[in-house]
């Protein structure tokens, strides 16, 4: 499974404190760590200010390609900030993201078929995140004949679920999985990502909920998710899960990690 680093982000307070003042050291580290801990991409979230989200942006990429070569997920749902923000990457970015919504398909699409980028679509559109399976897969379907046209390989499409929390639905986490397995058998070359803290908020002792979902989404067909890279104990979780499904030939992976250090209890 990637992993899509999820600390640079701008809703959190202490990233956007780094953003306003301009932090390079410590955005810095937040890049170089993610990306030793393996993180296939960086999201690079800049906050909720539309009138600095460009510059902010701007900033970011250029602060952490000065030190890490890993790709980056710009996560905005902003046209004007990601056509820019495009300009700026050294690698093809992942987008995230576009949806059912016609402003943001038709402000975002042509970005994503002129670069060739990846780009993550969320099951939802203009009116809300439908509450049932076949509501969000109808969704889903509508954006892939969207992106279709618009000559974007389902290859590079990962397709968002939406992790919505238990605490307010129990059927979320349900929901989520069986919207991956539904599109998976549809659409072979797909891939899925998720939020994945999302499926805990407001729940305590988080990290059980979040490991538990992220194994039953990965026997969906979930292949990425948005995390924390950081967090040894959901690694250790991903590497047990991938091995009992099959997907770690000769166990390497799992094994390589237990020399590495992996399983052994000390925090991050
Ligand atoms: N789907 C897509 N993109 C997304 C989300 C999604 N982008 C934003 C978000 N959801 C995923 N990213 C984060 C980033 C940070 C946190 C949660 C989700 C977070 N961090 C904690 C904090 O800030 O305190 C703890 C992490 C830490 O300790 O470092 O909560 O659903 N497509």
């Amino acid at each position: 499974m990637k992993i899509i680093g999820e600390k640079i982000n701008g809703t959190r307070k202490r990233v956007a404190r780094a953003i306003a003042e301009r932090d390079a050291d410590f955005i810095r580290n937040l890049a170089q760590k993610q990306a030793e801990a393996g993180a296939a991409w960086l999201d690079v979230n800049a906050g909720t200010h539309p009138s600095r989200e460009a510059d902010d942006l701007i900033w970011l990429i250029e602060t952490i390609q000065a030190v890490v070569a890993t790709p980056l997920c710009l996560d905005s749902a902003n046209p004007a900030a990601l056509a820019v923000a495009i300009k700026a990457v050294n690698k093809t970015p992942m987008i995230n993201s576009i949806s059912g919504e016609p402003e943001r398909l038709a402000g975002i699409l042509p970005l994503v078929a002129e670069h060739g980028c990846q780009v993550i679509a969320l099951a939802m559109d203009a009116k809300k995140i439908p509450e049932t399976v076949d509501g969000r897969v109808a969704v889903v379907e509508a954006v892939l004949g969207q992106t279709r046209r618009a000559g974007v390989p389902d290859s590079h499409i990962y397709v968002d679920p939406l992790a919505m929390t238990i605490g307010t639905n129990i059927q979320s986490g349900m929901i989520a999985c069986d919207t991956i397995r539904t599109v998976h058998r549809a659409y072979p070359e797909i891939h899925f990502t998720v939020g994945l803290s999302n499926i805990s908020f407001g729940l305590p002792a988080r990290s059980y909920i979040n490991r538990a979902f992220l194994t039953l989404a990965l026997a969906a067909g979930l292949d990425s998710a948005i995390l924390d890279p950081l967090d040894r104990e959901l690694g250790a979780a991903i590497l047990a899960a991938e091995l009992v499904l099959g997907r770690d030939r000769h166990c390497l992976n799992y094994t390589r990690a237990y020399r590495a250090g992996m399983f052994e209890s000390t925090q991050t």
